[in-house]
C-alpha cells in the first residue's frame, strides 16, 4: 500500500544539469554575457528579436544533443508504479522527461518544441530555427512568430490547474530548483498554508526555501530521486 495517494513533483534545471543541458544560476547566470532577463523578456524580444530567436534556436538544437538520466526515468517508473496520482510540473523547456517516458507533465515555462503566432496566436511545433522572418504555417502573418516560453513578466502556463493538484496533494516533492523565480518558489509555501501534504526538497544544495519544506536530500538528482522513488514504491 503506497502511502501518498496523489503526488506532485516539481522540477527545474538542475534534474536536466546530468544530461548537459546548463542550469541558469550557474556562470554569474549569464549566456554569452547577457543577463537571463536580458534575453528571456517581452521587452528583450521587442528590443532585439535576433538575439532572442538565437538564444532559443541555440537551445533548441542542443535538445537533440543530450538524452533524459537517471532522474527522469526514475519519476516515469513512479508514474507508471504508482497506485495514485504522480505529476510533474516542469519549469523546464526541454522536454527530457517526455522522452524519459514520463506522461502527465504540466510545462508551467513553456516548451523550446513550441512557437506561437503573435498575429493569431496560434501554437505550433516547431524543430529548427525560428527567426524574425519566420511565416505562421496557419495564418501566414510574416515576422510575428516567438518562442512559445513564459517570460519575466508573463502569467506561466495552466495555473489553475496547478493550483488545484497542490490543494489535493498528499506529497509535494521540489527537485533541482533554486527556489528564486516566482510563482513555481511559492508553491511550498501555499501547500504548507494547506497543510495536509508532506514536503521533500531535493537539490544539490539548500535552496532559497529549503527550510519551508519537511524534509530535504541534498545531492545529484541523478542520485538521490532514484533513491527516493524506490522508497515511495517499496512502502
Ligand atoms: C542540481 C543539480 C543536480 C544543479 N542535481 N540539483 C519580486 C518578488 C517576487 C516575484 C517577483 C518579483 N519581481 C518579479 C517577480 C516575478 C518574477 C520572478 O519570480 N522574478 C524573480 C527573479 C524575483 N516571475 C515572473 O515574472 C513569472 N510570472 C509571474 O510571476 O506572473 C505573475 C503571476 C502571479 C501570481 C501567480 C501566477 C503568476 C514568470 C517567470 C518566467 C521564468 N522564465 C525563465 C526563463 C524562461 C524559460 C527558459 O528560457 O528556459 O524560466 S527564468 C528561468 O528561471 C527559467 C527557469 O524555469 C526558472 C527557474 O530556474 P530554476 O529551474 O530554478 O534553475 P536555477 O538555475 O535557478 O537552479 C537550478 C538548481 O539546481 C540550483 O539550486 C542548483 O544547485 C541545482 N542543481 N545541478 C540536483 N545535478
Amino acid at each position: 500500500m503506497n502511502l501518498y495517494k496523489n503526488i506532485v513533483i516539481l522540477t527545474g534545471a538542475g534534474i536536466s544539469a546530468e544530461s548537459g543541458v546548463k542550469t541558469f544560476r550557474d556562470n554569474n547566470g549569464l549566456w554569452e554575457e547577457h543577463r537571463m532577463e536580458d534575453v528571456a523578456t517581452p521587452e528583450a524580444f521587442m528590443r532585439d528579436p535576433h538575439l532572442v530567436h538565437r538564444f532559443y534556436n541555440l537551445r533548441r538544437a542542443q535538445m537533440s544533443d543530450v538524452t533524459p538520466n537517471l532522474a527522469h526515468s526514475a519519476l516515469a517508473l513512479l508514474e507508471a508504479n504508482h497506485r495514485g496520482s504522480v505529476t510533474v510540473v516542469t519549469q523546464n523547456v526541454d522536454d527530457l522527461h517526455e522522452r524519459g517516458g514520463s506522461k502527465d507533465v504540466i510545462h508551467m515555462h513553456g516548451e523550446l518544441g513550441n512557437v506561437r503566432c503573435g498575429h493569431c496566436a496560434e501554437v505550433v511545433q516547431w524543430h529548427g530555427d525560428c527567426d524574425t522572418k519566420t511565416t505562421c504555417p496557419t495564418c501566414a502573418a510574416g515576422g510575428a512568430m516567438r518562442p512559445d516560453i513564459v517570460w519575466f513578466g508573463e502569467m506561466p502556463f495552466h495555473m489553475d490547474r496547478i493550483y488545484g493538484l497542490l490543494a489535493g496533494a498528499d506529497l509535494f516533492v521540489s527537485i533541482g530548483t533554486s527556489g528564486t523565480v516566482y510563482p513555481a518558489a511559492g508553491f511550498v509555501a501555499e501547500i504548507n498554508q494547506i497543510g495536509r501534504a508532506h514536503t521533500l526538497e531535493i537539490n544539490m544544495e539548500p535552496s532559497v526555501g529549503a527550510s519551508q519544506f519537511a524534509e530535504t536530500r541534498h545531492g545529484p538528482a541523478g542520485e538521490l530521486v532514484p533513491v527516493f522513488v524506490e522508497e515511495i514504491l517499496r512502502d
